[in-house]
C-alpha cells in the first residue's frame, strides 16, 4: 500500500479546498517528496492548458509517481457534470473526460477519477441517468483501455450526488458498464456517511477485484486522527484485502494545507507496513 497527496496541476489557480500543499507546482511537488509520500493524485481541470510529458518529468524528477488524474474539480471550477441537465454541457463534459484520459496517458497516470465529475439526475428518471452513464462510460472506458489508461467510479455521499452513493451500488454499475478497465474509488469520508461497514464494503470491493483507488479522510475530512474514524479497522481490512494501490490524502486544507499533508503522513505511514 502506498500513499499519495491529492494536490493542484499547475493549470488551476482558483482556491479548492480538496487539495494539499501550498506553493507552486513545482513547489508542491517538493514539499511531497520531503515529507516522503509515494505519490501524488493531480487535480486537473484543462488538460489543454498542460504539457503532458513535462508534468510526467517534474513529477518523476522528484522521486513521485502520479497516482491518478483526479477530475473532483469539473463540477466546481468548469461547471461540467456527465450528467448535466443541459445536452451541451453534457457533452462537453465527456469531452473533458476524454481530454483527462488522454492526458493521464500522456503522463503516465494510470487512472483517470470520477467523482462529483457525474453530477446529479437532472432530468429524466434515476434509470435513465443511470443507463446514460453505463453507456458513456463504456465509451470512455473504450477509450481509456486503447491507451493503457483505467476509469475509477466513486461512490459519493447524499448530500453530494443521487447516484451512486455506496461501493454496492457501484459495483453494479461497474457490472452493467461491463468493461475490465473500470474499477471502484472508496473515499471513507463518504464511506463513513453510507456504508453499513467498513470492513465489509473494501472486502466486497476487493473480491470482486474492482478495489483500485482510496481516498482517505477523517469523519470530519480533516487529516486522519482529527476525527473519529476506525483507521485501525479500515487499514487492516485493506492490508487483508490484498490492496497493494494508493491511499490518497483527499481532504480539507485545514488549518493549512501544508499541516494537512504533514499531519496525514506522520498519522498513516506506520499503516502502510501494517504497523501501527
Ligand atoms: C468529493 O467529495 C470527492 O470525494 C472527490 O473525490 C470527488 O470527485
Ligand atoms: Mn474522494
Amino acid at each position: 500500500m502506498k500513499l499519495a497527496v491529492t494536490t493542484l496541476a499547475s493549470d488551476i489557480t482558483l482556491p479548492f479546498q480538496l487539495s494539499l500543499l501550498e506553493g507552486d507546482f513545482s513547489t508542491r511537488l517538493r514539499k511531497a517528496a520531503a515529507l516522503a509520500y509515494d505519490g501524488v493524485e493531480l487535480v486537473v481541470l484543462e488538460p489543454a492548458q498542460l504539457d503532458a510529458a513535462a508534468v510526467q518529468w517534474q513529477v518523476k524528477d522528484r522521486g513521485l509517481e502520479i497516482a491518478a488524474i483526479a477530475s473532483g474539480a469539473q463540477a466546481s471550477l468548469s461547471g461540467l457534470t456527465l450528467l448535466a441537465a443541459d445536452e451541451h454541457i453534457r457533452e462537453q463534459a465527456y469531452q473533458r473526460l476524454i481530454e483527462l484520459i488522454h492526458f493521464a496517458a500522456g503522463c503516465g497516470a494510470p487512472l483517470v477519477t470520477i467523482g462529483s465529475f457525474r453530477g446529479r439526475v437532472s432530468t429524466g428518471s434515476r434509470e435513465q441517468a443511470r443507463e446514460y452513464l453505463v453507456q458513456i462510460l463504456r465509451k470512455a472506458c473504450m477509450i481509456a483501455s486503447a491507451v493503457g489508461v483505467r476509469l475509477v467510479i466513486e461512490p459519493l455521499n447524499r448530500y453530494e450526488t443521487d447516484l451512486l452513493l455506496n461501493a454496492a451500488e457501484g459495483l453494479a454499475l461497474i457490472e452493467d458498464v461491463g468493461h475490465s478497465h473500470l474499477g471502484l474509488l472508496l473515499d471513507t469520508f463518504h464511506m463513513n456517511i453510507e456504508e453499513a461497514s467498513f470492513h465489509a464494503s473494501i472486502e466486497q470491493a476487493a473480491h470482486a477485484g474492482r478495489l483500485w483507488h482510496v481516498h482517505i479522510a477523517e469523519s470530519n475530512r480533516l487529516s486522519p486522527g482529527e476525527g473519529h474514524m476506525p483507521f485501525d479497522e479500515i487499514f487492516a481490512a485493506i492490508h487483508r484485502s490484498g490492496y497493494v494501490g494508493y491511499c490518497s490524502a483527499e481532504l480539507l486544507n485545514r488549518p493549512t494545507a501544508d499541516i494537512a499533508a504533514t499531519k496525514t503522513i506522520e498519522y498513516c505511514r506506520p499503516y502502510m507496513t501494517g504497523g501501527r
